[in-house]
């Protein structure tokens, strides 16, 4: 079954014996990188860019390489730094304090790397929501996690459904545009009056950080919260997986309003105190090329999407590049074909190393390391530090080559803490100490794991977590549509897509305009990314007894597979 097994280079990698460093690492052997191991006090801004900036020798450092259509601009850590003081006392000013919870609802931009920053500095708790949200996503999120204050655009603010968040008491506008509301604060006005010394909020190593909202087969999105302490893992895998050295360019193409985008978009660089490539909006292979040129990026963490896109724009244009300097490739947030990495062997001379983790983890668990033989079609193996396992439903271990669920030794350091709100949901991820995944693989005899699928019905369409329930909810609001069942179609670029089948209202007719409504209607609403690329009309959505969707049958119908036992199949 296996593929051509893909051998190390030989190489100066930072982690080169994995089985010994397996066998003697303790997550307290990292303690000594920060400065917490003196001080038992933490915070992460000051790990990933005020302790560069205090150093004379990497104070001008460029940290933040941005470039978006019509913007180029540089950064040092010095800068960042200041900045983000001054955002602090922006935010202090207007009674930002400890635990409270600000949201950023922007494109990326210097601004936002500036804001998450300050936020962090008044130990208060970021939460980054993704720029294509529309305004049911932004008012689930901010209605849940009791949002203080958040952070967008002028353009974007029309999302924000003001009225019907109390706990809402300002929001800072980054842009220029008429003030009219004592709610609305100018970001530049009041960045240019504020000073650039802070006095940094020095939390506890379990203080709440971040919460990004990720979403489950079933009710709304959670509020999945990290604390501090997770610097620890971001920091290790930046090191270990990530290969980071100090002259590195690195880019990670992830937006950061998703865990990629924070975790290794924001805090593993700059823990490693090296220069981050910002590229803003969606992107055409040529813009990928240009930007891995331009930017002379040497390590590069993407997603199989983007990659299939190379794939499908052809090797004649990679061959118009100059990559000399790329020389580690990393994937995550989808399964990475291994006609992929044949591919990238031949366009770029480079293994590409896939990764798996989630949003709940934190950081990167299984992993396929630079020193260690790849096997395509497998996420590699365990990180020191990590115990990953698969398990039957009672949370047993199971003995290698065989079908479970993928499950991790619950308590690492960048695990989550908590589901906002939501303790029981917290609870039901864990088993026997274990942390169940809700992924299906299998170990191999060697401890390499192999991905199988979702046991759930959440959809990963480009490597963005969906869940049908958020777009059933939203569907079945059109005044057309009584029913929705929702699921994930298997689509050999954006490894899915959404496809929706209805029933409609009487006096409804099935026309393509109506359709096309509809898939207005939910990508307006609720996000681009989420509206169903296919709607299909039915006479009645399949239901068990007791009135759930019945979504495997849904699947198993669009698929022509054998529809299996339909015992509590409505009648
Ligand atoms: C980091 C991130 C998590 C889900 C996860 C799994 C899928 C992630 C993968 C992978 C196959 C990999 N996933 N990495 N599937 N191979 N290397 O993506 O977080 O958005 O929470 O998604 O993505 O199904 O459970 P998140």
């Amino acid at each position: 079954m296996d593929m051509q097994r893909i051998p190390a280079r030989e190489g100066n990698y930072n982690l080169r014996n994995y089985d010994e460093t397996r066998a003697t690492f303790k997550w307290e052997d990292a303690h000594k990188y920060f400065s917490w191991d003196k001080t038992g006090k933490v915070n992460i801004a000051y790990e990933a860019i005020d302790r560069h900036a205090e150093n004379p020798s990497t104070k001008d450092k460029v940290a933040l390489l941005y470039s978006a259509p019509g913007r180029e601009e540089s950064l040092t850590f010095g800068e960042i730094s200041a900045e983000s003081n001054k955002f602090a006392n922006v935010l202090r000013k207007y009674g930002v304090h400890k635990g409270d919870r600000i949201f950023l609802f922007m494109p990326r931009s210097p601004e936002f790397y500036i804001s998450l920053f300050g936020i962090l500095k008044t130990g208060a708790i970021a939460g980054p929501l993704f720029e294509a949200f529309m305004e049911q996503a932004v008012r689930d999120r901010l209605e849940d996690s009791e949002a203080k204050m958040l952070i967008t655009t002028p353009d974007l603010l029309e999302r924000v459904p003001q009225e019907e968040l109390p706990t809402l008491e300002k929001i800072i506008l980054v842009g220029n545009q008429e003030i009219e509301s004592s709610k609305y604060i100018d970001f530049y006005n009041e960045m240019e009056a504020a000073s650039s010394s802070f006095e940094i909020e020095w939390m506890d190593l379990e203080d709440g950080m971040l919460i990004h909202y990720t979403s489950g087969s079933t009710g709304k999105p959670k509020g999945v919260y990290h604390v501090h302490y997770a610097m620890i893992q971001h920091y290790v895998t930046g090191e270990w997986v990530l290969d980071l050295k100090e002259d590195d360019v690195y880019w990670c193409t992830a937006d950061p309003g998703w865990v990629t985008g924070t975790s290794y978009g924001v805090f593993a660089p700059w823990l490693h105190g090296v220069t981050n490539v910002i590229r803003g909006g969606r992107f055409t292979p040529e813009d990928w090329y240009d930007t891995l040129e331009k930017h002379s990026v040497s390590v590069w963490y993407t997603a199989p999407t983007a990659l299939r896109m190379l794939v499908s724009a052809g090797e004649d244009l990679v061959k118009t590049y100059d990559f000399s300097s790329l020389r580690h490739l990393l994937s995550v947030g989808e399964p990475l074909n291994p006609e992929v990495i044949t591919w990238g062997l031949k366009a770029f001379d480079l293994r590409i190393h896939d990764t798996w983790w989630m949003t709940e983890t934190g950081a990167q668990l299984i992993v396929n390391l630079p020193s260690e033989e790849v096997r395509p079609g497998s996420m590699g193996k365990p990180i020191p530090g990590i115990e990953a396992t698969i398990v039957d439903n009672e949370g047993n271990e199971i003995p290698p080559n065989q079908m479970g669920n993928l499950a991790i030794r619950a308590g690492w350091p960048s695990m989550m803490r908590g589901v906002w709100n939501n303790p029981s949901k917290f609870e039901s991820y864990f088993i026997n100490g274990w942390y169940v995944s809700g992924d299906s693989a299998y170990r191999d005899e060697d401890g390499y794991f192999w991905f199988q699928g979702r046991l759930d019905d959440v959809i990963n369409t480009s490597g963005e977590r969906v869940g049908p329930f958020e777009v059933e909810s939203k569907l079945i609001e059109h005044p057309a549509v009584a029913e929705a069942g929702v699921i994930g179609k298997p689509d050999p670029q954006r490894g899915e897509i959404i496809k929706a089948f209805i029933t409609l209202n009487p006096g409804f007719v099935e026309s393509s305009e109506l359709l096309e409504d509809i898939r207005q209607f939910v990508k307006t609403e609720l996000a681009a990314h989420a509206a169903p690329r296919e709607i299909e009309v039915k006479d009645s959505i399949p239901k068990t007894r007791s009135g759930k969707i019945m979504r495997r049958l849904l699947k198993s119908w669009e698929l022509g597979l054998p529809t299996g036992d339909m015992s509590t199949l409505e009648v």
